[in-house]
């Protein structure tokens, strides 16, 4: 079992823009293993690469209860979303233990590779979108807090690098 470590906000690194998968190989079918373990082993439902400090375009997710419907997302791109937008309540395990809701689409259509590099169409509504979003934007060096005001986001940042402080001591 390997635990990756996940970067914190306001690592600088989680702003970085991920690059396309091009190999599908037993190298990345071991990260995409270790992203599993560690999104599970955080309580996560979707862990995107950027998170681990691994800057290409892979997400892993799993919103079942049972853990048992593991979905490797790879060069995702959205090919329709709703005009309908929902405002979801959103948790990021780069930044632990603060919540606040986001405006998106309710429902997407998404194309993606999966581990092997079969490109597929995975249609998404409720968790499972916000969660393919949420993602997403990671790969784009977005964190959730970027859409909440900047009295907010100053607040978190600040509040985060306490946190951290106080772990190191
Ligand atoms: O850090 C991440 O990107 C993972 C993140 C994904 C996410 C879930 C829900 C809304 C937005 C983004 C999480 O897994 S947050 C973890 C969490 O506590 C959770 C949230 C909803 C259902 C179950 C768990
Ligand atoms: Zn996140």
């Amino acid at each position: 079992m390997a635990l990756l470590p996940i970067l914190c906000y306001p690592d600088a690194r989680l702003h970085k823009v991920a690059k396309p998968v091009t190999q599908f190989d037993a190298a990345l079918q071991t990260q995409i293993d270790h992203m599993f373990e560690t999104m599970y082993d955080a309580k996560g439902v979707g862990l995107a690469a950027t998170q681990v400090d691994f800057h290409h375009r892979l997400i892993v997710i799993d919103v079942s209860e049972e853990h048992d419907q593991p979905l490797v997302v790879i060069n995702p791109e959205v090919v329709w979303a709703s005009e309908e937008k929902t405002v979801a309540e959103e948790g990021c395990l780069s930044v632990p233990g603060i919540y606040d809701g986001v405006e998106r689409p309710s429902q997407v259509r998404i194309k993606a590779q999966d581990g092997q590099g079969q490109w597929r169409e995975i249609e998404a509504e409720g968790l499972l979108a916000v969660c393919i979003q949420h993602e997403m934007d990671h790969l784009m060096g977005k964190v959730f807090v970027d859409y909440l005001s900047t009295l907010k986001r100053n607040r978190i940042k600040t509040k985060m690098l306490k946190l951290q402080r106080e772990s190191e001591k």
